[in-house]
């Protein structure tokens, strides 16, 4: 008898911008993502204005999903799959976002794709925005810093979740929508809300002011998708990484819990509809003068979430810096070494005990059912003499997180939906363009430089994983 409900969602998570090439294929238009050159491990990806030629945008092949997604979903298949985790590029379905008519070859698509999955029983779970939005939308209007995208963005969810309403049960409106918190650098609020910054503006009070449009979308897209079908499943999804106190020093203890509130409000928004007062007081303290209006307030109270979608992949710590008691969290300078994880090849401190951690600490707050939408272990593979890939590094990684999300479930009591590991088949990194940084269970024959053949084939974690499937989670 396995400890998992016999519903569990057992899937694999990737996105669509990551995975299915065909930048320009049947009238996509150009995203923030087809902008984005290749970084490496210690070189950032950067965004260049449209495309320039003799740049390497590694999106814009990716994998080639869009040709041989057929194949590929037989493969997920045999892995046994009973849910995968895409996005829907939203420039296939709104080539430049300000249309008004959606383009009919984009939504075949995802129809043509949605039918593949359901044809073998795998259940898709939909991200609506992630990390790709429509980059005539930056141009034109300046990304998220703008009050318009509430509406472009209501109106691609609209059309999606009318089209789909009968094969897609399990939404999420935006991926990871707290990973901006890191403002300081250029990343994260370029792919998560489409913001350049100009020398000297004011990121911060930049970021809240994206963010809270978005949560007001998001909250809007919940409103209108439970009225199209009400049994839809809409999540909110969190970047969650634990941020503990660097030790019991008192002081380090207040600092880790501020620097959590400034990571993970826009959960309470999501979840329960309203800022919480910390954040109210901090955006006071900080005379960041929003534009929020007591519409979009109540708006927010009418589209809370049914459950909390969220990545996990490592945690961090954080010193009291002698700040004073303010202590105004700086992402990019705060973080310290935890002495007692280790971390991968890309500085990210593996920790499985802080999954279970992070699962307590959402339901501690907002007792709503929990969905892993990410884990997973970014590394080098390299073939063995017999051609194969050994991966039993992978392997250790993922039963470690297993492991402890089933004691968050025995021990705890966590109402959790599912697991789907990240990148289950390899891609393009989200954070570096590389495809090096590998951390799927089935092999894509391509390099960094774009050579390979694409050629797909089963690591030993393919195997693997098919076992833990089969036996709902007991064979570890
Ligand atoms: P890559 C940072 C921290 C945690 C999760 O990331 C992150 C990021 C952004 O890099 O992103 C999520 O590819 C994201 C995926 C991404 C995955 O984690 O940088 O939702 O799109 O690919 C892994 O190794």
């Amino acid at each position: 008898m396995s400890i998992l409900k016999k519903e569990f969602l057992w899937g694999g998570a990737v996105a669509a911008h990551q995975i299915e090439g065909g930048w320009q294929a049947d009238g996509k238009g150009m995203s923030v993502a087809d902008v984005m050159t290749a970084g490496s491990n210690h070189v950032p990806r950067r965004m260049t204005d449209g495309i320039v030629e003799e740049e390497n945008y590694p999106n814009h092949q990716a994998i080639d999903f869009y040709v041989r997604y057929k194949e590929d979903i037989k493969l997920f298949a045999e892995l046994g799959l009973k849910c995968f985790r895409t996005s829907i590029a939203w420039t296939r379905i709104f080539p430049n976002g300000d249309e008004l008519e959606p383009n009919e070859a984009g939504l075949k698509f995802y129809d043509q794709l949605f039918d593949e999955c359901l044809k073998y029983g795998i259940e898709p779970v939909i991200t609506l925005s992630h990390f790709e939005m429509p980059y005539h939308l930056v141009k034109q209007y300046g990304g998220w810093r703008n009050r318009k995208m509430i509406d472009f963005f209501v109106r691609f969810a609209e059309v999606c979740f009318s089209r789909y309403k009968d094969k897609v049960k399990y939404w999420m409106t935006f991926n990871e929508i707290n990973n901006q918190t890191n403002y300081q650098e250029d990343i994260a609020p370029f792919t998560n809300s489409g913001l350049k910054f100009t020398e000297g503006e004011e990121r911060e009070k930049i970021m809240y002011q994206a963010a809270h449009y978005e949560l007001v979308a998001s909250a809007k897209a919940v409103e209108i998708g439970h009225a199209i079908n009400p049994s839809f499943e809409i999540g909110c999804m969190i970047a969650m990484v634990p941020i503990y106190p660097y030790s019991c020093r008192p002081s380090d203890i207040l600092a880790a819990t501020v620097a959590m509130q400034r990571r993970y409000w826009f959960t309470d928004v999501h979840c329960k509809g309203a800022y919480p007062s910390y954040i109210k007081s901090y955006l006071d303290r900080k005379h960041f003068d929003l534009d929020i209006t007591s519409e979009d307030e109540a708006q927010l109270e009418k589209g809370t979430v049914d459950y909390i979608g969220f990545s996990y992949y490592m945690s961090f710590a954080v010193k009291d810096h002698e700040k004073g008691p303010s202590y105004d969290y700086d992402e990019a300078h705060d973080l310290v070494n935890n002495p007692y994880v280790e971390s991968s090849e890309w500085g990210w401190q593996i920790d499985p005990d802080g999954l279970r951690y992070a699962m307590n600490w959402f339901n501690d707050r907002y007792e709503l059912p929990l969905f892993i939408v990410e884990n997973g272990y970014g590394a080098v593979d390299v073939p063995s003499k017999d051609g194969k890939i050994h991966d039993e590094y992978r392997i250790a990684y993922l039963r470690q997180h297993i492991e402890a999300m089933k004691e968050a479930i025995v021990y705890d009591g966590i109402e959790l939906m599912g697991y789907t590991p990240w990148g289950f088949i390899d891609l393009v990194s989200a954070g570096t363009g590389e495809m090096k940084k590998r951390y799927g269970f089935i092999y894509v024959d391509k390099d960094d430089n774009g050579n390979g053949t694409l050629n797909r084939s089963k690591k030993d974690s393919f195997y693997w994983f098919q076992k833990v499937i089969a036996s709902n989670g007991e064979n570890l």
